[in-house]
């Protein structure tokens, strides 16, 4: 038992787990606080089994050891953790739901940069293994406001080294490979032999793993099982700082990859995913694939895979996400809901059967076969499809545009706002809100203002404040929020959404298609102004 003199108070966990820096995590008994909080709250503690493991940051093995310890004095039954505490978050949500564990606790700050001068995050998993419900997650930050001690047991000395079985007291602690359950669960849901006669023949592949945790994964599914040339998996090798990048799969943070796909020809497909491996980014030679198109892709296509020959019960999109997938649901009447941001609220729609698909703008998918979105899972499925169709990634975009029209959309981020400036612009809106409907914006008028409120068809539970939303006449869509992920200042995000039908042009940079409501929404909001950036930190 070690006394607390003080609480932390700074404790409430954002979009995806508590986010610090890696310094604020070093403190002296912060983690230990936010963990005992945990071991609180979560149900079936005591004789549990719980699942541990991250994705290889610099304070992961140090974190594991201390979970051990405290898992061991809360009279937890088994912990299973990985070899070098490597985990993936999607293997994790399938490990979890192997063995029927009361949850995981999943030591990463997912996209966030690793090392001492990065960030460290702690996420914890429910039973069902998605991310901790709003309400567990409010229970759990209750419980670390009252903190004066918390329970650890002296020494462990696990070796995380190899595969093994330990004890901690009567604890058992089962180290085991993170990669194989994970791999395993991948060759149930794909054709692993049509995709590898595909990729094996002319249609070479580059997978950037941006020296995180996808690197054993990857490495395994490509070089091994796939039979891909050696050197398909760049930068495979998990570090503590990821190399000194920001292990964030976009074309700003994975511009070599972008490169290499963008402007060179040698390879005709490139995918990479983030730290934690959950998000995913597909690239065709010479196109990007937005990822609100990504989902609408996969859903259109779903029948191309084993795992979804007999159709989709229904999906779902987080609102933020362009309404490209709604078409696509219309089309094959299915329902297709709309969720606040993070993925916890896909977790009742997945667990009553409501979806089978579901996704994200900001490069997340996934289905019903884990609660977390997976990154490699879903490149494993464009790569089905296009097997399948034996075709391009351009051309099935291209195809896709032409039965449904185009999408165009773009995230707009402003990092490292100062709070109050951020705040303030956020506030504005809001209240000019009423007023603005009727107001004439880019080529169309404004129809509908709100901040987005969902009322979850399963447990009837209200979460409201989840985005400002203005919908035009001509159907485009531009919302603002405020980021819960970052560790320094405020991000605001502004996401900008224009439809053109089938009868338009489809073949735009989208900067250019969408150039009016950029235009408009900076006068509005103000944002070159109030915070003096005279551009985004990072389009997509
Ligand atoms: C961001 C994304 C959100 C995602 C979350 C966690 O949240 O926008 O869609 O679910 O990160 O992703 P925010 O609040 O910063 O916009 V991950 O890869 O960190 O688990
Ligand atoms: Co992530």
């Amino acid at each position: 038992m070690v006394k607390l003199s003080t609480p932390f108070t700074d404790q409430k966990p954002g979009t995806s787990g508590l986010r610090k820096s890696s310094k604020h995590f070093e403190q002296p008994h912060y983690l230990e606080s936010f963990l005992e909080a945990i071991f609180r709250t979560l149900p079936g503690v005591k004789g549990g089994t719980l699942i541990v493991g991250g994705d290889g940051r610099y304070g992961n093995c140090r974190a594991i050891d201390i979970i051990l310890r405290m898992a061991s004095a809360h009279g937890v039954s088994k912990v299973i953790t990985t070899v070098n505490g490597i985990l993936s978050t999607p293997a994790a949500s399938n490990l979890i739901r192997k063995h029927k564990a009361i949850g995981g606790i999943i030591l990463s700050a997912s996209h966030n940069p690793g090392g001492p001068e990065g960030d460290f995050g702690v996420k914890l998993n429910a039973a069902n293994g998605g991310p901790a419900s709003e309400s567990l997650t409010n229970d759990i930050y209750t419980c670390t406001l009252n903190l004066d001690e918390y329970k650890i047991v002296e020494n462990s000395e696990i070796s995380l080294e190899s595969p093994g079985r330990h004890f901690i007291s009567s604890m058992i602690v089962e180290v085991i490979d993170g990669v194989e359950d994970y791999l395993y669960l991948m060759q149930k849901l794909f054709d692993f032999d049509q995709i590898s006669a595909f990729i094996n023949k002319d249609f070479p592949i580059a997978f950037d793993a941006l020296n995180a945790v996808t690197g054993p994964y990857a490495s395994r599914l490509f070089e091994g099982l796939l039979g891909s040339p050696l050197g398909t998996v760049r930068n495979g090798l998990p570090k503590e700082d990821f190399g000194g990048c920001h292990p964030d799969p976009n074309l700003t943070y994975a511009n070599e990859l972008a490169e290499l796909l963008l402007e060179g020809t040698n390879y005709s497909f490139g995918a990479a995913c983030d730290g934690d491996g959950d998000r995913n980014m597909i690239l065709g030679r010479g196109c990007f694939v937005n990822p609100s198109d990504s989902l609408a892709v996969l859903v259109a296509n779903a029948h191309c895979a084993p795992a979804y020959k007999d159709g989709l019960a229904g999906v779902a999109r987080s609102m933020p996400t362009s309404a490209a997938v709604d078409l696509v649901a219309r089309d094959l009447g299915i329902d297709c809901f709309e969720t606040p941001t993070g993925w916890k609220f896909f977790g009742n729609l997945l667990d009553t059967g409501k979806i089978t698909i579901c996704g994200e703008e900001s490069f997340g998918t996934g289905s019903n076969h884990v609660r977390e979105k997976d990154g490699l899972w879903a490149v494993l499925f464009w790569l089905q499809i296009l097997a399948s169709k034996q075709c391009t990634v351009d051309h099935l975009m291209s195809q896709h545009w032409s039965n449904y029209g185009r999408h165009y959309y773009s995230r707009h981020d402003y990092e490292e706002i100062p709070t109050e400036i951020a705040n303030g612009i956020y506030n504005n809106i809001e209240k000019k809100m009423p007023a603005l409907i009727g107001n004439s914006f880019a080529d169309s008028s404004i129809i509908f203002a709100d901040n987005f409120s969902y009322n979850d068809p399963v447990d009837g539970s209200i979460t409201d404040k989840q985005g400002l939303r203005l919908i035009l006449e001509d159907g485009s869509r531009l919302i603002l929020r405020l980021s819960g992920t970052g560790t320094k200042g405020a991000t605001l995000r502004v996401y900008l959404e224009r439809y053109v039908s089938v009868h338009g042009k489809l073949n735009q940079n989208p900067q250019l298609a969408l150039r009016g409501l950029i235009q408009d929404i900076d006068l509005m909001a103000e944002i070159s102004h109030r915070t003096g950036m005279n551009r985004p930190t990072v389009i997509t």
